[in-house]
């Protein structure tokens, strides 16, 4: 079949192929730039033990060691990926001329200079995270830590990622969400539950008051059920985080990850909930097996359904930031980067495909089994014709042809790396 005959099929059900593919092409999604080293960032030891409940696992050859070759490994990936892309930076991807080192608490907007040459280059947003996690003054607590001192290094480098963020968002012209994330909690039952509540709380009230201008950055709060070796307690819980972000609504936002709830609670039912009180929300699109395992984003239900929400509530007019957030250190990471973007973006293309409006006026007219039937028929509806189209007119390879680019590359750079 060819997009022509796709495009008339779409069109019997009312659905336009060439304003979804329009609309694909200039909704921006965010690459996560630490799939490409395993998390391990520049400054400090990249043999550090990754902290903070998160892990990833695999030691498939050829990791990115160093902003060089995360550079050019990204490059590679974004030659693969359709639509536009805005690339997600956490702080400890600072880069340091020679002997000019200095710890996450002093960094500055120059240390991120190269990434911004980086991104004016190509056309890039930027989207910036503080790390609180891997670094020495993890007690393991940062932000709810009893100890001030340990409070006031963790707060000085928030209030550094603030100034960090409007930089990237004045250099690229588009808005920089800053997403606000430890690992803070307890691997068992604590005794207090209140007190580390209270401390993030007061430090990120403290974080916040940094003077910024919530039109260019957008710090978000993004909260967790649980991690590795933090099982018992997370600081920053579903309640904790929302709240926050509820009463602060003048300055920040909240960040849902789907790797971050219980397993039968799911964020495509959320997404509509907090967009009924928030102006913006923001997401990490991931994908867990069994818990927050971050493998690589599929083209499966639960992603397919998060991007239909999006599309249907409204996300797509600035209101909701889209990220990725995942991982796999067991295949080649450029392919688990390019798999992962390609279906996000996949599913949002299939969300702009639904004929939501005869959809909306089954459920409205309580006509539940035309509205069941239709939905579960419209999966079989010639979408690879659409996808395949959208892939050509973006200058990216089609499904099946775009992996063997990376293996080219993997036999001439990455295996290079040892
Ligand atoms: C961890 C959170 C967080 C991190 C990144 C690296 O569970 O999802 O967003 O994955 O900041
Ligand atoms: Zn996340």
């Amino acid at each position: 079949m060819s997009y022509n005959e796709a495009k008339e099929k779409y069109s019997r059900l009312g659905v336009d192929t060439e304003k979804a593919i329009e609309k694909a092409k200039s909704a921006a999604i965010s690459l996560h730039c630490w799939q490409g080293d395993d998390v391990r960032g520049f400054d400090t030891d990249p043999n550090k033990p990754l902290t903070g409940g998160i892990q990833t696992t695999g030691n498939y050859p050829g990791r990115a060691r160093n902003y060089k070759e995360l550079m050019a490994d990204m490059d590679m990936a974004l030659s693969l990926i359709p639509g536009k892309k805005k690339i997600n930076l956490h702080a400890s991807y600072a880069i340091f001329p020679e002997n000019e080192w200095v710890d996450r608490d002093k960094i500055e907007p120059k240390h991120f200079k190269p990434w911004v040459d980086f991104m004016k280059k190509r056309g890039l947003g930027a989207d910036f995270n503080p790390t609180f996690f891997s670094h020495p003054m993890c007690d393991p607590l940062t932000l709810s830590s009893p100890s001030k001192e340990t409070r006031d290094f963790w707060i000085r480098h928030g209030k550094a990622c603030l100034r960090i963020s409007e930089y990237l968002a004045k250099e690229t012209g588009e808005k920089c969400t800053m997403n606000i994330w430890t690992g803070d909690g307890f691997k068992d039952i604590p005794a207090d539950r209140l007190g580390p509540r209270k401390r993030y709380k007061e430090s990120i009230d403290e974080i916040l008051s940094e003077p910024f201008d919530f039109n260019l950055v957008k710090p978000c709060v993004e909260s967790k059920v649980f991690g590795i070796g933090v099982e018992s307690y997370t600081v920053g819980s579903a309640e904790f985080s929302l709240l926050y972000a509820s009463l602060n609504k003048d300055k920040c936002i909240p960040l849902m990850d789907n790797g971050h709830y219980h397993p039968t609670e799911v964020v495509s039912d959320k997404i509509s909930s907090l967009l009924a009180y928030f102006p913006e929300i923001a997401l990490h699109v991931t994908r867990p097996v069994r818990w927050d395992s971050d493998h690589v984003v599929l083209f499966d239900d639960e992603t397919r359904e998060i991007m239909k929400e999006v599309v249907r509530c409204g996300g797509l007019e600035g209101r909701v930031n889209i990220a990725l957030d995942y991982f796999d250190a067991s295949i080649n990471r450029i392919a688990a980067w390019v798999l992962g973007a390609r279906n996000a973006e996949k599913a949002l293309l299939y969300a702009l495909l639904e004929p939501s409006k005869s959809l909306k006026e089954k459920q409205d007219s309580s006509d539940f089994t035309s509205l069941l039937v239709e939905m579960d028929e419209e999966k079989t509806l010639p979408f690879g014709e659409v996808w395949n189209e959208y892939c050509s007119r973006c200058g990216v390879p089609e499904d099946g042809d775009w992996l063997k680019e990376v293996k080219k590359y993997e036999s001439k750079v990455l295996k290079e790396r040892v």
